[in-house]
């Protein structure tokens, strides 16, 4: 049986700290699939689309790597694609009262799908997809926050669009 993860996200972009997740269960699971969903909660800058061109793009060099896109609930998904694991990462303190709840209740909606937390590299703990979009809309570098590609894209993004 094949030992697939799910790492779920928004990834709006992709950055360094969840390439290191990616990479890093990439070396623990058989295969990760890469799963873009639209987070109700967050306004995105980059369409569903664009994000899994970014991630395409950025994960290339991973043969046991997947991207996928997907509405709906991240349990049918994980089921539907027979995954028995969940991959998440945690940065600091702050991540933790969200991920406890998400994953309780992702438990509650299917038991046999165990979550798993990996730490962030030290060198990402403090990195998200926000303060990097806050950086490059005032056209600030981004470089070695993510990878080229998508500093090229946030670059044509904030060019089109006024502050
Ligand atoms: N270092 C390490 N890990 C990081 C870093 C970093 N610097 N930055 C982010 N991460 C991790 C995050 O902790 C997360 O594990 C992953 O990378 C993706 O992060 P985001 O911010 O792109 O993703 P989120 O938190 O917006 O994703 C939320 C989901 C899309 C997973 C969630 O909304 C969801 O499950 N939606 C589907 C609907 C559903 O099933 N809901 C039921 C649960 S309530």
């Amino acid at each position: 049986m094949t030992n697939l993860a799910i790492c779920p996200g928004s990834f709006d972009p992709v950055t360094y700290g969840h390439l290191d997740i990616i990479q890093r269960g990439a070396k623990v699971f058989d295969q990760v699939i890469v799963a873009v969903f639209n987070n109700q909660s967050k306004a995105p800058l980059f369409t569903v689309e664009e994000r899994v061109e970014l991630l395409i793009e950025s994960t290339k060099k991973f043969d046991n790597v997947f991207v996928d896109s997907c509405s709906g609930l991240l349990m049918d998904y994980a089921a539907e694609k027979n995954a028995k694991a969940v991959l998440r990462g945690l940065r600091a303190v702050s991540d933790f009262e969200y991920e406890m709840q998400i994953t309780a209740m992702n438990r509650k909606l299917n038991e046999d799908i165990e979550t798993f937390f990996m730490m962030t590299n030290n060198q990402y703990s403090f990195l998200s997809s926000s303060t990097v979009k806050e950086v490059a809309k005032y056209h600030a570098s981004v470089s070695g926050l993510v990878p080229p590609v998508v500093e090229e894209a946030l670059k044509l993004k904030y060019a089109k669009n006024s502050l």
